[in-house]
């Protein structure tokens, strides 16, 4: 017997297809949501898992199908998992809204902060049962081509509640059975700002000095960084949360240890001449900053740096 497709995906670049791969495996029901009514009905994708010590052939890839749903075909979705990047979220979820029905829950899973303070007001929970939640995933995965994934590193997934109806537990349990080191949190904006204090500090710098994340280890960079996390803690905490500096001093350089061959995702971005995050992730200190009648003088100038370095 075939189970009508309840979980929806919206954004098939690495990490949207990395959760689809993970949430096929565990059996769950899940398609991605297809930009025109002109795609595939089915797509096969292709997954390389992580190679683990032990293992001495190569890898090989696994090829799977999953259903593209069409707009004016979402009515059994129950949950949708946001997955394209963060200036993408309103444009892309804003007129799937009406299409979605009332009692769907929206879970935003990107790198940077922003789109879920003017997504709230959209979700009516008084009249229509809709939640939102918000997650982020510091899993390491590679797209070698648009429906071919490779998964690099393991990494803690974080996800919780933000505004309206919970997310029920049958789908809360699904996620944490089917993401590996995965976990629901009682408060996710302190882990969204957490994970936004290692974008912080690493993006910019290595798209600007365009270098591995390792570089950033070296002395030079230390005044840099520690200015870039004075001023997000300042910020965080005219928001309402409160950031341990020691803590996010020791996160930021283990990340540098742990990815330090790899180039983070703003140089990439800005190699391959695309739009970077910058305004969520740097700019989102900025703004909030501005938002309190402050400022934030070394992540407004890097944000500037890599505007004009993208142009
Ligand atoms: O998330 C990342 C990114 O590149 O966007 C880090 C953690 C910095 C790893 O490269």
């Amino acid at each position: 017997m075939t189970h009508a497709v309840d979980i929806a995906i919206l954004g098939a670049g690495a990490v949207g297809q990395l959760i689809c791969r993970q949430l096929t495996v565990a059996g769950m029901n899940v398609g991605f949501i297809g930009r025109s009514a002109l795609e595939a009905s089915q797509q096969v994708l292709s997954f390389t898992p992580l190679a683990s010590a032990d293992d001495h052939q190569q890898i090989q890839a696994i090829p799977y199908s999953v259903p593209i749903l069409t707009a004016d075909a979402l009515d059994n979705i129950r949950l949708v998992i946001v997955c394209v990047k963060a200036y993408q979220v309103l444009d892309a979820l804003s007129p799937l809204l009406k299409q979605l029905p009332n009692q769907c829950h929206i879970l935003l899973l990107h790198n940077g902060m922003g789109p879920h303070l003017a997504l709230a007001p959209l979700i009516d929970t008084q009249t229509n049962g809709r939640g939102l939640s918000l997650g982020t995933t510091s899993q390491g995965v590679l797209r070698q081509a648009a429906w071919q994934i490779k998964q690099t590193g393991q990494g803690l997934t974080q996800l919780g509640h933000f505004t309206g109806e919970e997310l029920t537990e049958h789908y809360r349990n699904a996620l944490l059975a089917a993401i590996p080191n995965s976990e629901w949190v009682d408060a996710i904006v302190p882990c969204l700002w957490q994970k936004l204090a290692v974008n912080a500090a690493i993006n910019p710098l290595t798209a600007l000095y365009q270098c591995p994340n390792g570089i950033l280890a070296e002395p030079d960079f230390s005044g840099m960084i520690n200015s870039i996390l004075d001023e997000l803690i300042m910020v965080a905490a005219h928001d309402g949360v409160s950031l341990d500096k020691s803590f996010l001093h020791d996160r930021v350089y283990q990340v540098i240890r742990l990815t330090a061959g790899n180039f983070s995702s703003m140089h990439q971005d800005i190699a391959h001449q695309r739009r970077t995050e910058i305004d969520q992730i740097n700019g989102y200190i900025c703004d909030r900053a501005q938002a309190h009648g402050l400022s934030a003088p070394v992540n407004a100038e890097l944000r500037v740096r890599v505007k004009q370095l993208a142009v």
